[in-house]
């Protein structure tokens, strides 16, 4: 179940369906001490998607830009610990993908309702485009759609279901990348949410 997406990148299909909820509880540890919020884009729009993080660095975004930080800017703490449990999937899974000795130092938690989406665009916040990134889709079904390196190149569909756990590094690590509306569904764990936990070296 180690299947290739594209030059780079591999799905683990259902890699974290067994520490789900180890990794559920985790996320609604972090969202005591830094709650889910919709961040501001750079042009003044409301993401649809609620977001927290976890780690050394954080990833914002508001009127001046994207960008990480070590401080929540609702509170001005240091983000959340991340759970070392997180911390071990993610390894894990860089490892069997061929990426040895990944330490992510910052975790991204998506939360998508009914409706939210993510447009194209590209990971390009962090210092060193040799690491790569782990991505863990929990809760209710979603298509995912990647492209190439150019914004205009025609995307491909993947469905990504309750424990995917996707690795995207080398020649895939900067390919335009999002997230299609999700779709009312029941997840037994999540009810109508997914859950994307998006794992990153923000800095070398
Ligand atoms: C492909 N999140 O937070 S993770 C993001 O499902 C983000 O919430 C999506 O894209 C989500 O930035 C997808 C999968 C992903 C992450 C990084 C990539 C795919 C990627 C980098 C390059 C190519
Ligand atoms: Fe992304």
């Amino acid at each position: 179940w180690v299947e290739p997406l594209c030059e780079g990148a591999v799905v683990l299909r259902r890699f974290a369906s067994a520490p789900a909820t180890d990794l559920l509880v985790g996320i609604e540890q972090v969202a005591e001490q830094a709650p889910f919020r919709q961040m501001q884009t750079p042009g003044g729009h409301t993401m649809s998607v609620a977001m927290t993080c976890c780690g050394p660095w954080g990833w914002v975004t508001d009127a001046k830009g994207y960008r990480y930080q070590q401080n929540d800017p609702l509170s001005g703490e240091l983000w959340p610990s991340m759970p070392a449990s997180f911390q071990a999937l993610a390894a894990e899974a860089a490892g069997m993908a061929g990426y040895g000795s990944f330490e992510p130092d910052s975790c991204l938690v998506n939360r998508y309702s009914p409706g939210a989406k993510m447009g194209l665009h590209q990971d390009k916040n962090e210092e060193d485009f040799d690491q790569p990134i782990v991505s863990v889709s929990l809760g209710t079904p979603v298509s995912f759609q990647f492209g190439g390196l150019r914004r205009g190149d025609r995307p491909q569909r993947v469905p990504l279901e309750h424990g995917d756990v996707v690795v995207w590094g080398g020649p895939a690590r900067l390919r335009y990348h999002g997230v299609l509306t999700l779709k009312h569904a029941e997840h037994p764990l999540t009810g109508s949410n997914r859950y994307n936990l998006t794992f990153r070296r923000a800095r070398s």
